[in-house]
C-alpha cells in the first residue's frame, strides 16, 4: 500500500504525530491544534513575513535590545562558554549574540533538521573560528548534549517570546528541562513578550495585509495538503482575540457556517461560529516573567527592556 502510493505519486507521506494531533484536536472540544504545525516550508515563510510587518513589533524590539544587550551579557556571563540556541530555526537574531560573546562552540537546537542544517552552514560562513555543532532534537524534554562540551559552561539563548506559546505549567517544564540540559553554572538569555494595550496587541496578530491570517489558514491547507483531506478552507476565517484572564493573544480559527468534511476517512461537522483554537501566545509583565525564571529553577540577575516597554530580555542563572 506505502509502496503503491509513492510509485503513483498521488499522496506525500504525511508526519504520523501531525495525523494524531490534527484528528485529536478536531474530536476534543474546544477544538485545538498545537501550534508547532504551522511551521511547514509555507507556514515558515509566511512567519518570516509576519516578522516585517509594521504592526508585528516583537521582532524588531527584540532584536534592538539585543544590539545594546549582548555586550553587557558577553561581560556577566565571561568568555570560553558555548552558547545553546533552543529551536534556533531560521534565526536572525543569532548573530548578534554571537558577535558580543564570541563562544567558541555554538549549538543550534530545532527538531527541524532541513532548517537546522540550512542555517549552521550561514553561521559556520559568517563565524568561520565558530565550531558550530547543530543538534536536531525536540527540546521540550532534557538533552544529552555533544560529550565534548560537557565540561563547557553554557550559555542558553531562547529568544522570539517562544516560550509564549507554552501555557504557564509547560513553559515551567521547558524551563526546568533547559536548565537540567544545560548543566552546572548555566546562564540563560531569553525573550519574553510584555502584557499590553490589547490595541496594540490585537492588531499584531491580524495585521491590515492578511499575512496573520494566511499565516492561520495554512494550516488548513497543509491539512489538505498532506491528509487525505476534504477541509473547505473558505468557510473559515482567522480570528485573533485577548484573553485577559490568561494574559494571551489566542488565534482561532472561525467557521463561517455549517461544513462538514473529511479527513483520513473520519467525518467532521463543525457549526457556524465553531472555532479550532491554533494558538496561545501568553504575556508576561516584569515580575510574571521573573516568577516564570525562578520556578523553572532559574534566578533573574538582568532585565532589558525597549523604550515603550514592549518586549523584554532576560539573563538567569541556574
Ligand atoms: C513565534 C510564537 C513568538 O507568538 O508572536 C506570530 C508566533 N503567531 N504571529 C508569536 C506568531 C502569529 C509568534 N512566536
Amino acid at each position: 500500500m506505502l509502496k503503491r502510493e509513492i510509485e503513483d505519486g498521488e499522496q506525500s507521506l504525511a508526519d504520523p504525530a501531525f495525523r494524531a494531533d490534527v484528528l485529536a484536536g478536531l474530536e476534543r472540544r474546544p477544538r485545538a491544534i498545537p501550534a508547532r504545525w504551522f511551521y511547514d516550508r509555507r507556514g515558515s515563510e509566511l512567519f518570516e513575513a509576519i516578522t516585517d510587518l509594521p504592526e508585528y513589533y516583537p521582532t524588531r524590539t527584540e532584536r534592538s535590545i539585543l544590539e545594546t544587550a549582548c555586550p553587557e551579557v558577553a561581560e556577566i556571563a565571561g568568555a570560553g562558554r558555548a552558547v545553546v540556541e533552543f529551536g534556533s530555526g531560521s534565526s536572525t537574531k543569532t548573530p548578534i549574540l554571537l558577535s558580543a560573546v564570541a563562544p567558541s562552540v555554538y549549538v543550534p537546537i530545532d527538531i527541524s533538521g532541513d532548517f537546522l542544517r540550512e542555517s549552521s552552514r550561514v553561521l559556520a560562513a559568517q563565524f568561520p573560528e565558530l565550531l558550530v555543532l547543530p543538534f536536531e532534537a525536540d527540546f521540550m524534554r532534557p538533552l544529552a548534549l555533544p560529550k565534548t562540551i560537557e565540561d563547557t559552561p553554557k550559555l542558553g539563548f531562547f529568544p522570539g517570546s517562544t516560550i509564549g506559546n507554552m501555557i504557564p505549567l509547560m513553559a515551567v517544564d521547558l524551563l526546568k528541562a533547559m536548565r537540567a540540559s544545560l548543566g552546572i553554572g548555566a546562564m540563560l538569555l531569553i525573550g519574553m513578550d510584555r502584557i499590553k494595550d490589547p490595541a496594540v496587541l490585537v492588531p499584531a496578530y491580524d495585521d491590515a495585509q492578511g499575512v496573520t491570517a494566511a499565516f492561520n489558514m495554512n494550516l488548513l491547507e497543509r491539512i489538505n495538503r498532506e491528509l487525505d483531506a476534504d477541509v473547505p478552507i473558505e468557510a473559515f476565517r482567522h480570528k485573533a482575540v485577548w484573553n485577559d484572564d490568561r494574559a494571551r493573544i489566542e488565534m482561532h480559527l472561525e467557521a463561517q457556517r455549517d461544513a462538514a468534511f473529511t479527513i483520513e476517512g473520519r467525518p467532521f461537522d463543525i457549526a457556524a461560529g465553531e472555532t479550532i483554537h491554533t494558538e496561545n501566545s501568553h504575556k508576561y509583565g516584569s515580575r510574571d516573567a521573573r516568577i516564570l525564571l525562578r520556578s523553572g529553577g532559574w534566578t533573574p540577575i538582568r532585565e532589558w527592556t525597549d523604550p515603550a516597554g514592549l518586549f523584554s530580555l532576560y539573563l538567569a542563572e541556574a
